[in-house]
């Protein structure tokens, strides 16, 4: 029996307050589907979609989980119109998703974790979307993955899912649309709008040049494209930086949809520098060469570091970057800014890079630099900029490396110090 997305969309409603019941025998069997502590569009959108996936072949309810605290919403303009107005159009709204911090995940483990640890499938799965091994505050998940649905390296761990659908693709909802696709061929609308968005942002709306689009991602553009009800889409914002244009996604197209959402999403100039750091960030545990374990934390900021340190100056930035350091009790941050802006008078799409090291790690400093200097990333100096031995400032010149060829850059480099 198939569930129509409205019909699922209406059933979020009770999740969280099933998540908070009792005991396992009151919540019954469950499915959790979650996506990766960034919470980017893609993160959003996969676990979404992916739970409704899940639902047209199991009678099991599938929760998606959105992997980050909720008042974090405001930090994603992109996110938050998207989904306002898609589960708007479902008969749906934004506070029946379950946030991280609306449900308290160690304790709905631990009520379906049996007394000697052998753990049934079927009774807790968990599906991870977006991201392949659970994130470093997550572990105790590992025992209850399922199934995997992801677009990054993989990172070799939890061999025991049924599914390990892990494929380099530019964006993790093409290959929950082709799963989709298997098991129903028509969609909803709104589903085929939620869907679409993420593969437009995430491959720069299949741009040839930025190179980031697979077949996989044009199938899906093609198959979710004659789909969607352009007419339906009417929703404004105008938390925006250039007060006098509120983007809207009532557009008629993929580009005009493209450039609503690529606009919104960089809309962070009025962000603190904390926020910024905080916005789309993720955090690892890497092993080193004797076995020692790195705190790892990386910040994608869409905001060029020449706008900010002319913003903020340098001093504040350092002092930002110090006290989320500090606060996430890391071994080595990086900070990953990237962006347009000008350079001899043209905008050109550029990337720098912060690393700052914690107090305890400073003694291997001189190692991680070396390593991270002579990879491929292609580092530089950043004129202008001084570096301190705690905090250096770099040119990335191999513009396409984003954060998901940089950790496993980073990672490769901390296991051989
Ligand atoms: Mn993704």
């Amino acid at each position: 029996m198939t569930v129509s997305f409205s019909s699922f969309v209406k059933s979020l409603a009770v999740n969280t307050a099933r998540l908070s019941s009792a005991s396992p025998w009151a919540a019954g069997k469950l499915t959790l589907v979650l996506g990766n502590e960034s919470a980017d569009l893609d993160s959003m959108v996969s676990s979404i979609s992916l739970a409704y996936t899940l639902t047209q072949t199991s009678s099991v309810p599938a929760i998606p989980i959105i992997n980050a605290p909720r008042a974090d919403l405001s930090l994603r303009p992109d996110c938050n119109l998207l989904l306002t107005t898609t589960l708007a159009l479902s008969g749906g709204s934004l506070h029946d998703l379950t946030f991280i911090d609306d449900i308290d995940l160690p304790s709905v483990i631990e009520k379906y974790t049996p007394a000697d640890n052998y753990v049934v499938p079927g009774q807790l799965d968990v599906w991870l979307t977006d991201h392949n091994a659970p994130t470093s505050t997550q572990i105790f998940l590992e025992p209850f993955v399922r199934g995997i649905v992801d677009h990054h390296v993989d990172e070799g761990r939890c061999l025991g899912a049924e599914t390990r659908d892990i494929e380099m693709v530019g964006s993790c909802a093409s290959l929950v649309a082709r799963m989709l696709r298997e098991r129903e061929p028509l969609v909803d609308s709104a589903l085929a709008k939620m869907l679409l968005s993420p593969v437009l942002l995430d491959t720069a709306n299949l741009s040839p040049t930025a190179n980031k689009a697979t077949d996989v991602d044009r199938a899906a553009v093609a198959w979710l494209l004659p789909q969607v009800q352009w007419a339906q889409m009417s929703a404004t914002t105008n938390d925006d930086d250039d007060a006098d244009s509120p983007v809207s996604l009532d557009v008629q197209n993929t580009t005009e949809l493209y450039w609503a959402l690529d606009k919104l999403k960089g809309q962070v100039s009025d962000l603190s520098a904390r926020d910024l750091l905080r916005k789309d960030y993720k955090q690892w545990l890497v092993n080193d060469h004797s076995g020692s374990q790195w705190n790892v934390g990386i910040s994608s900021v869409g905001y060029r570091l020449k706008k900010w340190v002319k913003r903020d100056g340098q001093e504040a930035i350092v002092a930002a970057v110090e006290q989320w350091v500090g606060e996430r009790q890391l071994d080595i941050a990086l900070v990953m800014t990237h962006g347009k802006a000008k350079q001899k008078g043209v905008k050109t799409y550029g990337r720098d890079l912060v690393v700052a090291f914690g107090e305890r790690r400073m003694d291997k400093s001189s190692d991680v630099i070396a390593g991270l200097t002579a990879s491929d990333l292609e580092l530089t100096d950043f004129a202008k900029l001084q570096s301190t031995e705690q905090v250096r400032f770099y040119e990335q010149q191999r513009t396409e490396a984003s954060r998901k060829q940089v950790f496993p850059t980073l990672k490769g480099v901390i296991e051989s110090v």
